[in-house]
C-alpha cells in the first residue's frame, strides 16, 4: 500500500505563482508515488469573511486549477473540505488538546492580526483545523510552501500530545518543501511573501493572469540600484527573480549562475518573464478546457469526497474511541 499524501489551498483569492511553485507543482510531481488527497480548504477560507457567491466561484476555480496544473483525478482525490464533516469534528477533538499559547505563537496568526482589534477566534484555531485535515487521512507526507512549516510543527506536537494522552492514534506527518520556490516573494516588495491577499497590482503573477500582463509584472519587478546580476552581492528582488526562473525552467543552480552572472537587470527580467509565460500558457489552456464543462468539475469533486469520506470516518471513529466519547469503543 502506498503512503498517503495530503495538502490543500484556500479559495481566498487568485492563486499565484508562489502557490504553484511552493505547493501545487510539488503535488503533481509526487502524486503517483502516494495515495494522494488534495483538498480545497473552504473551512479555512471562512476564518476571514468571504462573500458567499464569490467563495462558491473561487472553490470551483481552485479545483479547476488543480487539474489544469496536472493533478490527475483518476489518480488523486480532489474534494472540498466542507463536504467531509470529519474535518470539523476532528478539529474540535484536537482543539481540546491544544494549548492556547501554542496558537498565539504562530507567526501567521501574529501577522494576520497585527494592528487589528476585532479578531475572529477562527484565525487562532486555523492551525488546529489544518492539523485535523492532515491527521484525518493519516497522511505521511504534507507538501507545502515554507510559510506552512510552523503549522506542520504544531501538527506534530499535537500528534505527540494526543498519542501520549490517549494511546497511539495518529501517524506522524513529515513536511515536504520544494528545493526551489518554497518561498516566492512579492514582486513589488521582495521582503514580503507573495500572497493572495496582498494589495498592489504588481505584487503577484496570478496563474490566470493575461499572459501579456504577467510579462509586464515581471518586467516591473522591484530589484535594486545595481546595474547587473552579481552573485557575490544579490539583492532580495534579483534573488527572487532568479529562483522563479530556476523553478519554472527546472535548471540547476550552476546553470543559473553561468547564464545570469553579469547580465543586466532588463535582460534578466525578460528571460524570467518568458519562462513564467511559458509555464503558465499550458495551464491556462487546460483550465479553459476544464471550465467549459461545469458538470465535469461537479462530478470530479463529488467523486473525490466519496473516495476520502470512508478514511475520514474511520479516523474520527478511532479518535472518539480513544477519547472515550459516548458509546464508541468498549
Ligand atoms: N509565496 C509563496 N511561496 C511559496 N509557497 C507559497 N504558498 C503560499 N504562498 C507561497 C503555499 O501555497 C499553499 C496554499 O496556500 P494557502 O492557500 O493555504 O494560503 P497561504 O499560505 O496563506 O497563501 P497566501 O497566498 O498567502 O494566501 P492568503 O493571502 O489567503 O493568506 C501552501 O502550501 C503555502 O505554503
Amino acid at each position: 500500500m502506498k503512503p498517503r499524501v495530503f495538502s490543500g489551498m484556500q479559495p481566498t483569492g487568485n492563486l499565484h505563482i508562489g502557490n504553484y511553485l511552493g505547493a501545487l507543482r510539488n503535488w503533481v510531481r509526487i502524486q503517483a508515488d502516494y495515495e494522494s488527497i488534495f483538498c480545497i480548504v473552504d473551512l479555512h477560507a471562512i476564518t476571514e469573511y468571504q462573500d458567499p457567491t464569490e467563495l462558491r466561484r473561487r472553490i470551483r476555480e481552485v479545483a479547476a486549477l488543480y487539474v489544469a496544473a496536472g493533478i490527475d483525478p483518476a489518480q488523486s482525490a480532489i474534494f472540498v473540505q466542507s463536504a467531509v464533516s470529519g474535518h470539523a469534528e476532528l478539529s474540535w477533538m484536537l482543539t481540546c488538546v491544544t494549548q492556547i499559547g501554542w496558537l498565539q505563537r504562530m507567526t501567521q496568526f501574529k501577522a494576520k492580526t497585527e494592528n487589528r482589534e476585532a479578531i475572529g477566534s477562527g484565525l487562532l484555531q486555523y492551525p488546529v483545523l489544518m492539523a485535523a485535515d492532515i491527521l484525518l487521512y493519516q497522511a505521511a507526507v504534507v507538501p507545502v510552501g515554507e510559510d506552512q512549516s510552523q503549522h506542520l510543527e504544531l501538527t506534530r506536537d499535537l500528534v505527540q500530545r494526543f498519542n501520549s494522552l490517549y494511546g497511539e492514534t495518529f501517524v506522524m506527518p513529515a513536511t515536504s518543501l520544494p528545493a526551489v520556490g518554497a518561498r516566492v516573494m512579492g514582486l513589488d516588495d521582495p521582503t514580503k511573501k507573495m500572497s493572495k491577499s496582498a494589495e498592489g497590482a504588481g505584487h503577484a503573477v496570478w496563474l490566470l493572469d493575461d499572459l501579456k500582463a504577467a510579462h509586464k509584472k515581471i518586467m516591473r519587478a522591484t530589484t535594486d540600484s545595481n546595474p547587473a546580476v552579481d552573485f557575490s552581492n544579490l539583492g532580495d528582488g534579483v534573488a527572487n527573480l532568479l529562483s522563479v526562473y530556476q523553478a519554472f525552467t527546472e535548471c540547476t543552480t550552476e546553470t543559473v549562475r553561468a547564464e545570469f552572472e553579469g547580465m543586466r537587470y532588463g535582460d534578466l527580467k525578460k528571460r524570467v518573464a518568458e519562462a513564467v509565460v511559458a509555464g503558465l500558457e499550458p495551464i491556462q489552456a487546460r483550465y479553459r478546457e476544464i471550465t467549459a464543462d461545469p458538470a465535469y468539475l461537479d462530478r470530479l469533486l463529488d467523486e473525490g469526497a466519496d473516495r476520502v469520506r470512508p478514511i475520514a470516518e474511520q479516523t474520527v471513529q478511532l479518535a472518539k474511541e480513544r477519547m472515550g466519547l459516548y458509546r464508541h469503543g468498549s
